[in-house]
């Protein structure tokens, strides 16, 4: 279909009585109205384009119904609301989660098709909402959908980031970043509230009072504005909000005397400082950048949030006590960003509503709790001292006060842990770099603290909070993360869903995924496994077509498609797979034709962006698009062996890909990575896992069955003690793991210097002496992994029964579950259903 040109035909399209009927006539209506009334474009086309603006415009009509009438019963019924601070949400694209969500998909099909489109080509106009980096945002973003599922009185909150994460371009240097402009025409689901606008202040000093209170005045303020996006359950009528802060200076801040004087940039400096503070996602996972804008935003999304709760609150019911304040609010700090929180509720409270610091205290701690996502120390947050008291003067007083009666509580309760005082309490007072320790700020005043996966949570218990836990036994919980089941099963792979639901003979396993545990008792059928298969080959050859139009190689569907993407980072051991790739193409070049033929033909495809000033993660981006372009024009081997870095990986890319993936791999050295989700998503999808004893993939493996599991690696024990026997020159690696990397170094991928890579294998890597994540360690084990994986596969009955006891297995990885956890056992809150 091609709508080309046919805008004139849609103002033929007779008004529907009820414009926001469900019928595919109204729909085709309502799409026309906005075409003719909301116009975005010149009047006279209507090609995908505009036709996917006219649709989202007509679906926002119909969420805005809904969300008016959720906002105004949790306003009524006034119930405990839970707030979720995050500087990130990777949202993705919208529009079929919107129209899946509210269960008229087949109607918008049909209303397209009227009007001469596909619906979808119209979704894939759309583009990717990319607020956040990686794990921890897309967790947001489920998080939120699961939320709003379980009909719970919970927002998020965040910023409205000009540009999101950088667009990846592979170049023959390399991976090249370009801003990614998610705004450039608009956003069809942000709606603007002019009527929610709050000061947020920086810099200036502290005033005391005559009667000895203080207040921060003075410095300069920002107005944030906010931006609300709707975030529908799925078949509920509860839409909440998504509310991102927008900042903006006001009409006084701009100089006119200098404008009419001909300064026109010094006319418009405070306009432009305001600008700067949403124009970019400062690149988050584990990285150490950004400074002083970077604290800025975290600031303004943490005052600006609570000035907007406490505002509801006042409004909700007039004089109501201060101290019922914990019994209606719960905010949870997604990470250490939004720690600032902590002071900046403490102000609010002392200096704007006049209460005194042990009431102000009781509140803000029975009030905040805080998930803990990593414990890569680099990526623990430390503020210089000195920044934060020339940006927030007023908050590091209150920082070092709740210090000081910190280290007064432990000495006075706990004399055995006077030695631990200095590496517990906030202020990091070395005179050569005094810092703020954020998480440390967040463990001492927030009322519960969590892990992402059973094994960090155990990690944070015996290690990084241990002396924490001594001190309070009960503040320590894990919550488990989860994925949404809505995009990424029933609307990412509907082919599979219908099976699933035909076999199960209910659909309600979207809301309710510990039902998926009904298909273990039809592994074996083999009707089933034939549907399986069939599904599995139909989106194998949907992203066999893809990589195709993105990468121009051409790869076999009938080949293992094996797939790693997330983030590049060492600790991910991308380098583990390639050097396992190149390893595999040498031994298939020293077999016979006859040999190879009995091989299993494998697709391996690598994806992630790599933090642009990580020298050694751009390296690796490089390292696998020379690999692919040597394996996949080698015609010995490239029938059994291709490689392909999948460009500009990101949640619509994910959407593509894993229902077409049979074996992902997640791999990093044990202990390192906090939880992944991306996992779950593969393996919901009945993808099977290779994996390491790290984050969720000790929880997925024990619910699927360890058979069902390509397990290799060291244990997170193991771990010290293997990185000091490498220091002390001890390791002997494998004869293989030095073939694969002589292959490197013998200049067979291109004249780029791969030495720094690979010395880091081997010799100082900048996070201590020599293969820090144990690449060499875990070598061999990963290669018979990949053997039993290769084996395997050679039994498709055997694979397809695994494959769909991946899926029956991968209940307990819904979101829906984490944040049931969450409401019942940390936000105290209860379900608040709009009838
Ligand atoms: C990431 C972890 C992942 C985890 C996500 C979500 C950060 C700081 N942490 O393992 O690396 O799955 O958080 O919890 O981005």
């Amino acid at each position: 279909a091609n709508g080309k040109n046919e805008a004139a035909k849609l103002a033929k399209i007779p008004a529907a009585a009820n414009p926001l009927a469900n019928e595919p006539s109204a729909i085709a209506s309502n799409i026309s109205y906005h075409v003719q009334y909301s116009p975005h474009f010149s009047p006279t086309k209507f090609e995908p384009e505009q036709a996917f603006f006219a649709t989202a415009e007509s679906v926002r009509d119909r969420l805005i119904q809904q969300w008016n009438e959720t906002y105004h019963h949790f306003n009524k019924v006034d119930l405990k609301q839970t707030y979720y601070l995050s500087m990130e949400f990777l949202q993705g694209r919208t529009l079929t989660n919107a129209i899946g969500s509210l269960d008229i998909q087949n109607a918008y099909a049909d209303a397209l098709n009227n009007l001469g489109h596909v619906l979808e080509e119209i979704a894939e106009q759309e583009k990717d909402a990319a607020l956040g980096n990686g794990g921890l945002g897309r967790l947001a973003s489920c998080f939120l959908d699961s939320m709003a599922t379980l009909n719970l009185p919970a927002w998020g909150y965040g910023l409205r980031y000009r540009y999101g994460l950088f667009k990846q371009k592979i170049t023959k240097q390399g991976q090249e970043e370009v801003a990614e402009d998610w705004l450039e025409k608009f956003s069809p689901w942000e709606v603007v509230r002019h009527d929610v606008v709050f000061p947020v202040r920086f810099f200036g000093s502290v005033m005391v009072n005559p009667n000895g209170t203080r207040k921060w005045v003075g410095g300069e303020v920002v107005q944030a504005v906010a931006y609300d996006i709707p975030i529908p359950g799925y078949k509920t009528k509860n839409t909440i909000s998504l509310r991102l802060w927008d900042a903006k200076a006001s009409a006084e801040d701009f100089n006119l005397f200098q404008f009419n004087d001909g300064q026109y940039e010094s006319a418009a400096q405070l306009h432009s400082r305001a600008q700067q503070i949403c124009a970019v996602l400062y690149p988050g996972d584990s990285t150490e950048e950004g400074k002083l804008l970077r604290l800025k935003q975290q600031f303004f999304l943490c005052s600006a949030s609570l000035q907007d709760m406490i505002l509801r609150f006042k409004e909700r019911k007039s004089g109501r006590q201060w101290s019922e304040f914990p019994s209606k609010v719960a905010v949870q700090l997604n990470d250490t960003h939004p720690t600032l929180a902590i002071p900046e509720l403490m102000r609010l409270l002392m200096d704007e509503e006049g209460l005194g610091w042990d009431e102000a205290w009781d509140i803000t701690t029975r009030t905040v709790a805080y998930t803990n996502h990593t414990v890569l120390p680099e990526a623990l947050e430390k503020w210089s001292q000195a920044v934060m008291w020339k940006l927030l003067p007023r908050h590091m007083e209150i920082i070092e006060e709740i210090d000081k009666r910190f280290i007064a509580m432990v000495r006075s309760t706990r004399s055995d842990l006077e030695s631990k005082i200095p590496s517990m309490c906030i202020l990091d007072n070395n005179p050569k770099k005094p810092v703020v320790r954020m998480a440390n700020l967040c463990v001492v005043s927030a009322h519960t603290v969590n892990g992402v996966a059973q094994l960090h949570s155990d990690i944070l218990k015996a290690d990084l909070f241990a002396d924490y836990v001594s001190l309070w036994p009960n503040k320590l919980q894990n919550k488990t993360n989860g994925i949404t089941p809505r995009r990424w099963l029933r609307f990412c792979n509907p082919e599979l869903s219908k099976i699933i639901t035909k076999w199960l003979k209910t659909d309600q396993w979207v809301t309710n995924l510990d039902l998926l545990v009904g298909l273990r008792q039809f592994a074996d059928n083999t009707e089933l496994q034939a549907e399986w298969e069939s599904a599995k080959m139909a989106s194998k050859k949907h992203l066999a077509d893809y990589i195709w139009r993105v990468t121009g190689v051409t790869i076999d569907p009938n080949s293992l498609f094996d797939i790693q993407v997330k983030r590049i980072h060492e600790y991910k051991r991308q380098l583990l797979n390639i050097l396992g790739a190149i390893y595999r193409y040498k031994k298939l070049k020293e077999m016979s034709p006859q040999e190879r033929k009995k091989t299993t033909p494998r697709t391996i495809m690598i994806g992630g962006k790599a933090f642009a000033t990580y020298t050694n993660a751009k390296r690796i981006v490089k390292l696998v698009n020379d690999v692919g372009e040597f394996v996949n024009t080698d015609p010995e081997v490239n029938s059994y062996l291709k490689v392909v870095f999948v460009p500009n990986y990101n949640v619509s890319v994910a959407e593509l890909l894993i229902p077409g993936s049979e074996l992902s791999q997640h791999i990093s050295t044990a202990g390192m990575e906090a939880s992944g989700t991306s996992n779950m998503k593969f393996s919901l999808n009945g993808c099977l896992i290779i994996g390491t004893l790290d984050g969720a993939n000790v929880e997925i493996r024990q619910e699927i069955g360890e058979e069902n599991f390509f397990l290799f690696g060291a244990v997170a024990e193991q771990v010290p003690k293997l990185r000091k026997e490498r220091e002390d020159g001890l390791f002997k690696p494998d004869p293989r793991f030095e073939e694969a990397k002589q292959f490197i170094r013998s200049g067979a991928f291109g004249s780029y210097d791969y030495n720094p890579l690979l010395d880091s294998l081997e010799g100082n890597t900048g996070y201590g002496r020599g293969d820090y994540f144990l690449v060499g360690y875990d070598f061999p084990s990963y290669l018979e992994a990949q053997d039993r994986v290769d084996q395997a596969y050679k039994d498709q009955k055997k694979w397809l029964k695994m494959s769909i006891l991946s899926t029956a297995g991968s209940g307990k990885f819904s979101s829906d579950r984490t944040i049931a956890q969450y409401a019942k056992e940390i936000w105290n809150i209860t379900e608040c259903r709009t009838s």
